[in-house]
């Protein structure tokens, strides 16, 4: 077994890489570009070796700076993980050109897999069923248009060398073939270097049934039973499961001798997986993966197999771990890939930090497989994963119950994200009666991507609470630290001359304002809601949590502040929600000036400094009525007050200045 293996990967695969090879005792030499200098992939490898700048093709893409850390590390193998040079042929030639164990198949099976033509030839002679088509080397229009007219329209023109979709065109009648084939020959061309084309039945609305399988370097091949990777979308996969639901036992028999057979074919060596298409009772193979997949973690979850263990002693020349006959399938699992991406906008990628970061507690049933830590930065340069989230139970409902869970409590704030979407997919009635498709999420689009609503009155109160509360909490660290704690002034319950102790907050999220009247009460809030009244308690607790009571209903949320913008996290919604603060606004527009002005006319209730007093960033200083709203004017940085222009009960003018600041260091 290798004493030292350099992982040639980031993010969440190069953390669990590291992992196992931690747990086996084998030292692991990280590789980062300067994007990655503070990564958690890096932490957790005992060396690292800087590649270079953040771009790909100028790090973790470059072989020879690859090579070169394995020889200065005296690293003796190097696992690829996947995506970057996991299945480039070129560089597995170059590790054994330079003694270091590639830890993946030969450079021979990448390459044959790498051609869906000649792997489909591969897999025609193995006896494996392939959908009907024409993958020859005859590529003229005419043979292309003959076999066309011999499958039946509609076909799939494909790029033989592509993969993942690329380079796909269906075509529905023979009129459309020339064009198609000329699109499909450009693109391929310029998008593998290979125009090769070949040509299948279209299958309207398979499913993705893949096979995970495992050989050694001794002849020994078994498989690792079916995942199903349906649920996708624009060939990115989003949830896959293990094993596939509905399926057949004969189905599920004949599809592992199969892909059995296809990996001895190819005197397969290391972890591969066997891609088929199921539709209508009938499998076909599609393509053949030489590298770990994403979603290996469901086979680990249902076999109890840890498969970079077995791709460790493998690559270093021991038979596999487990015959086939002691390999067996244990419950079910599901992982759902969760993403810095946008669905409302299009699911593009979110970049940002991650101001907040909480998974769900890991245990027998739960498993997140992450790189990224709180504060970490999502950025443009790599794939947007923020984790994989994988269940597991003893079967598929309970492991889709313990699914939702999860996903409602893996918190994210500062960049958007899918879980909400993982969580409409999850909750679906046909995803939880094992209706998936590659169509899935087209046929149930209205009801993965709701309508966005305004705030309901349940988190109207979440916020109000949170807001108030810690307005108290800040008032009382006030009053501690002013020579007067006591003073009537520091307490925070809106009190006013003759008058009910009220005041009206005004939240904005996407669907406009909403106003919220407070009214205080001695043991908590009774809040006028647009949809009635509602009384309200609660606390903040040591770990940051709004501990709530709404008019007896408790639960504890989180709500995540940054200024004037707060995002509650509650059963699975993240709620966007801004306080409108007039006043916060007036100190943002002329913060520099040194003067705070009046954000609009009112009166002076409550001055909670004096001239000459330090202050915070954020720290209350005055508070005015107006428009029966409080507004608090609060420290535009850290400084201290110079002059405080007016007193309790004083009227003021709009734009009137009210005190006098000065920035620290100012
Ligand atoms: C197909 C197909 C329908 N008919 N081939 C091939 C690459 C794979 N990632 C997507 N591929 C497909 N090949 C024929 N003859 C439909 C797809 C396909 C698909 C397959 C599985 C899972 C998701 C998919 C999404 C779009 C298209």
């Amino acid at each position: 077994m290798f004493s030292k293996i350099l992982i040639a990967n980031r993010g969440e695969i190069a953390c669990r890489v590291a992992r196992t090879c931690r747990r086996l005792g084998i030292a692991t030499v990280a590789v980062y570009s300067d994007a990655d200098a503070d990564a958690m992939h890096v932490d957790l490898c005992d060396e690292a070796w800087r590649l270079g700048p953040p771009p790909a093709r100028d790090s973790y893409l470059r072989g020879d700076a690859i090579l070169e850390a394995a020889a200065r590390t005296g690293a003796q193998a190097i696992h690829p993980g996947y995506g970057f040079l996991s299945e480039n042929a070129a560089f597995a030639r170059a590790c054994a050109e330079a003694d270091v164990v590639f830890i993946g198949p030969t450079p021979e099976a990448i390459e044959a897999m790498g051609s869906k033509s000649e792997s489909k030839r591969l897999m025609e002679r193995a006896g494996v069923p392939l959908v009907p088509g024409y993958h020859g080397a005859d590529q003229s229009d005419a043979a292309l248009l003959a076999a066309a007219e011999n499958i039946g329209y509609p076909v799939l023109v494909k790029a033989s060398a592509g993969g993942g979709g690329k380079g796909m065109r269906v075509v529905n009648t023979p009129a459309d073939l020339p064009a198609a084939i000329e699109g499909a020959r450009r693109e391929a061309a310029s998008a593998f270097g290979d125009d090769t084309l070949l040509v299948e039945k279209f299958l309207g609305a398979p499913r993705h049934v893949e096979l995970q399988v495992f050989g050694d370097t001794h002849g020994t091949v078994v498989h690792l039973f079916e995942r199903d990777c349906s649920i996708q979308r624009r060939h990115q996969k989003v949830i896959e499961e293990a094993p596939a639901p509905n399926l057949p036992a004969e189905v599920r028999a004949a599809l592992a001798q199969a892909g059995v057979a296809a990996a001895q074919a190819i005197g397969y060596v290391g972890a591969g997986t066997v891609e088929f298409l199921y539709q209508d009772g009938r499998f076909y193979f599609i393509e053949m993966n030489t590298r770990l997949q994403v979603e290996h973690p469901v086979t680990e979850m249902i076999t109890g197999q840890d498969l970079v263990e077995w791709q460790l002693r493998v690559a270093a020349g021991e038979p596999l771990p487990l015959t086939q006959a002691d390999l067996s399938v244990s419950g079910h699992a599901i992982e759902a890939r969760v993403y810095a991406e946008d669905p409302a906008g299009g699911f593009l990628p979110s970049i940002g930090t991650l101001r907040h970061l909480r998974p769900p507690t890991e245990g027998p049933h739960v498993r997140v497989d992450t790189g990224v830590r709180p504060k970490d930065e999502v950025s443009m340069h790599y794939d947007p994963m923020i984790a994989k989230l994988v269940v597991w139970d003893a079967d598929r409902l309970s492991a889709l119950r313990r699914l939702r869970t999860a996903l409602e409590r893996y918190q994210v704030v500062g960049v958007a994200t899918n879980l909400e979407f993982l969580g409409g997919v999850a909750a679906h009635p046909a995803f939880g009666r094992g209706e998936v498709g590659t169509r899935f999420i087209d046929t149930h689009e209205a009801d993965l991507f709701p309508e966005t609503t305004a705030a309901d009155d349940g988190v109207l109160a979440l916020a109000a609470l949170d807001v108030l509360l810690r307005r108290q909490r800040q008032a009382g660290t006030l009053a501690a630290a002013s020579g007067d704690p006591h003073s009537p002034w520091h307490v925070p319950n809106g009190w006013r001359l003759n008058d009910d102790n009220h005041q009206t907050l005004v939240f904005r999220d996407e669907s406009g304002t909403q106003a919220v009247t407070v009214h205080y009460r001695p043991t908590g809030y009774r809040l006028d809601l647009p949809g009635g009244t509602r009384l309200a308690r609660g606390e903040i607790d040591a770990s940051g949590d709004l501990v709530s009571d709404i008019d007896g209903f408790r639960r504890r949320v989180t709500v995540v502040r940054q200024g004037l913008d707060l995002v509650i996290l509650d059963r699975g919604r993240h709620h966007r929600l801004t306080l409108d603060d007039p006043a916060a606004r007036a100190a943002d527009r002329d913060p520099g000036a040194g003067g705070l002005v009046a954000p609009m006319p009112g009166k002076v209730t409550r001055v909670l400094v004096e001239a000459g007093q330090t202050v915070d960033k954020g720290d209350p200083l005055m508070v005015l009525e107006a428009m029966k709203m409080e507004h608090t004017i609060t420290a535009p940085a850290d400084g201290s007050v110079t002059t405080v222009h007016f007193e309790t009960g004083d009227q003021v003018a709009d734009g009137a200045p009210l005190l006098d600041f000065e920035a620290k260091g100012g």
